[in-house]
């Protein structure tokens, strides 16, 4: 049997780039347990430093996203250098607006001009972080909302989001962007301030050209055809990033491709058609991903492993004849096309050419097989680890 990767998909997964997200690396678990784990990063250079091992051995992470005050360094400018000596940049600034006090009934919402300013000014800094960092996306998920009917006036907190937003929006520059992620649920369960695409849009497309739309895959009710979002997104120019994750019930954050790999090529399918994997695509694609029983490594390396088949894998689809069976009303020959390009298994020639660009053939087992886990276990022993909000 010939090749099914051509040369023109195989140019095209050479430009994928999946950013790795630092709290991946930290410890992280649920409300009931955070299980410590041997090697756990202990500061922001260190879980950069594992996250270089994730694109050392695939070649598709490249930049690594980055969560303030979390990653707090005292010099931006000697983190970004550290990351660039072991090969990667960094990527997406990550605000929080979800861990003090006074954010109980809000952030960039809330009706106290003094929290609101808090909020914002947070912003402002990260946006003073991105200029040393070189990064080009500031991502806002807000944990905003209420938890009863007639707790909270939405319409008033929709209009000094705008505000709010307008404000850290002026004060990007250059390439800079602003990525605003929905989520439908959690922590407010009655009403959350950015729900769903099309709250994200009307904010953003307010804003300006620099003010896109994050999609957060694990923030979708079950059922949720997010291809459908994508393609809408990418028809209106407006898809600026993914976060990628698996869930089975909530935002349960497990590995991209674990729950349903289907969806996820449906997904990938869409983008391929809308131009996303083009040479400029406007979307940024990042792992949103915690390995809470899992290695953390070899947890992120199996994740952009997934972006990456179900990526090849739809570049597979046949184009024309797809059209042409779309057109002809050809209902069953048009679905046996998606079909057949999702069923094609080509691990084995992704193997193949991955070694013949010089990487493992198979990234997980070289992980294994290199001392790189057992050497940070005995040089982080008795640190203090990193963790989720550390
Ligand atoms: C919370 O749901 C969340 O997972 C959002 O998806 C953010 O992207 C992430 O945390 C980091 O703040
Ligand atoms: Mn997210």
């Amino acid at each position: 049997m010939g090749a099914k990767l051509t040369p023109e998909i195989l140019t095209t997964l050479e430009r994928l780039a999946i950013e790795v997200p630092s709290w991946a690396y930290g410890n992280s678990g649920t409300r009931f347990k955070v299980f410590g784990t041997p090697g756990t990063p202990r500061d922001a250079y260190e879980k950069i430093a594992d996250a270089a091992q994730v694109n050392r051995l695939t070649g598709l992470a490249p930049a690594v996203a980055l969560h303030i005050p979390w990653d707090k360094v005292a010099d931006f400018g000697s983190l970004r250098a550290h990351a660039n000596g072991l090969g990667v940049e960094l990527g997406t600034i990550n605000s929080n607006t979800f861990q003090d006090d006074e954010y109980k009934f809000g952030a960039l919402t809330h009706e106290d001009p003094k929290v609101r300013r808090k909020a914002i000014d947070h912003h402002i800094e990260c946006v003073d972080v991105m200029d040393a960092t070189g990064s080009q996306d500031l991502k806002i998920w807000l944990a905003e909302g209420s938890n009863y009917p007639g707790q909270a006036d939405m319409r008033g907190r929709q209009d000094r989001l705008s505000d709010s937003l307008s404000e850290i929006y002026a004060r990007l520059t250059g390439e800079q962007r602003l990525v605003l992620e929905y989520k439908f649920f959690e922590p407010s369960f009655y009403h959350t301030d950015v729900p769903d695409w099309g709250t994200s849009y009307a904010q953003v497309a307010a804003l300006g050209e620099r003010a896109l739309v994050c999609l957060d895959t694990g923030h979708h009710a079950p059922g949720t055809n997010i291809e459908f979002i994508v393609m809408q997104l990418l028809r209106l120019g407006k898809l600026g990033s993914f976060d990628f994750n698996s869930r089975f019930y909530a935002d349960d954050d497990l590995i991209v491709g674990s729950a349903d790999p289907y969806q996820l090529f449906r997904i990938m399918a869409e983008v391929a058609r809308g131009g996303g994997l083009d040479v400029d695509t406007p979307i940024t694609f990042m792992l949103d991903q915690c390995h809470n029983v899992e290695n953390k490594i070899l947890g992120q390396i199996r994740s952009v492993l997934n972006v990456q088949e179900m990526t090849a894998r739809a570049l597979l689809i046949d184009r024309v004849a797809l059209t042409e069976a779309q057109l002809s009303g050809d209902v069953l020959a048009a679905n046996d096309i998606f079909m057949n390009s999702f069923y094609t298994d080509i691990r084995s020639e992704l193997a193949s050419w991955r070694e013949s660009r010089g990487l493992p053939g198979d990234p997980m087992e070289a992980f294994r097989a290199s001392d790189y886990q057992s050497r940070i276990e005995a040089e982080r022993a008795g640190g203090v680890q990193a963790g989720w909000g550390a």
